[in-house]
């Protein structure tokens, strides 16, 4: 995967780099992030900076469910074997990668609609959201890979403490943020 070359890629994770292990942490990438083409790296390289703020380790990859569907059923059924805990899923158009991605795996999947060219996204987010009931694809906003990797760190958080941790010191700081810009508008 596209993590593991020599030259860096835009999307690479910072727990690669570090020298000394983070106690609690371990380098195999937990998160796989995958995206239908790359023409969705802008927006899904939001969800790399956050996991990289929280030194998860994740890999990055281009799956599409429609140009290479054999790839996409070996990521999803390989997923869990391989250590992921959760796939974050980006695609744009007819996305059909996060929902064909949770009918071939038990990991959580969360799906980033991403906005293309014409109807402003909202194909993309209904082509997500409107999975049928036993196939659930958690989804987040139009092009918001933020929230959908902050939702893949409370998953892990929910049996790492260390996890938990960051989200909680996470959350602390940015209501200080709010109150501080609060209080600069009152004065
Ligand atoms: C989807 O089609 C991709 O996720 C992308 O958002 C959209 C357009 O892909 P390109 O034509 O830019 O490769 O599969």
């Amino acid at each position: 995967f596209i993590t593991g070359e020599t030259d860096k890629p835009p999307c690479s994770s910072a727990v690669d780099d570090l020298e000394t292990p983070i106690p609690g942490i371990s380098k195999k990438p937990e998160i796989g992030i995958i995206m239908g083409s790359d023409s969705d790296l802008p927006v899904m390289s939001a969800a790399c900076n956050i996991l990289n703020h929280f030194e998860v380790p994740y890999e990055v990859t281009i799956v599409s469910a429609h140009r290479t569907p054999h790839r996409m059923s070996k990521y999803a059924i390989e997923a869990s074997e391989r250590g992921l805990k959760a796939i974050i899923a980006g695609a744009g158009g007819a996305a059909h990668l996060p929902g064909m991605v949770a009918a071939m795996t038990h990991l959580p999947v969360i799906g980033v609609p991403v906005k293309g060219s014409t109807l402003d996204g909202v194909d993309s987010l209904h082509s997500i959201v409107q999975m049928p009931r036993g196939i659930p694809v958690a989804t987040v906003a139009i092009n918001n890979s933020t929230n959908a990797a902050l939702l893949a760190v409370r998953i892990l958080g929910a049996y790492n403490p260390v996890y938990s941790g960051k989200m909680q010191e996470f959350l602390l700081k940015q209501e200080e943020e709010v109150l501080i810009k609060a209080k600069k508008l009152e004065s």
